[in-house]
């Protein structure tokens, strides 16, 4: 997986496939916001999305308040978004149902 990032028709297609992300404000990445029944489900949701991120060494920039969890998702190492983000978001998605 190509760690350049995405630009131009590849990054809007790549968007049209993620449900509920949008493109941050002030920089290169995307963020979706996640509420939960109650914390108890945020933090399962959390644990599994860690465990994939640690797996793929690529990591969430998220926060948690009680049932919410915002999550924003960038390439540090390109400086915006790659594939692995969108990767990451799509897991992101499955793991949220
Ligand atoms: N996560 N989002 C994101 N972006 C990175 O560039 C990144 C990461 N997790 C781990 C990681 N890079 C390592 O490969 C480098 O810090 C060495």
């Amino acid at each position: 997986m190509t760690t350049t990032k995405l630009s131009g028709k590849a990054r809007a297609d790549a968007l049209a496939d993620l449900a509920g992300w949008a493109e941050a404000s002030g920089r290169d990445a995307i963020h979706k916001s996640f509420k939960f029944a109650d914390f108890n489900q945020a933090w399962g949701f959390m644990t599994r999305v860690a465990l994939a991120a640690e797996k793929a060494d690529h990591h969430p920039e998220w926060s948690n308040v009680y049932n919410r969890v915002e999550i924003l998702l960038s390439t540090h190492d390109a400086g915006g978004v790659t594939e692995k983000d969108i990767a990451l978001a799509k897991f992101i998605d499955q793991a949220a149902t």
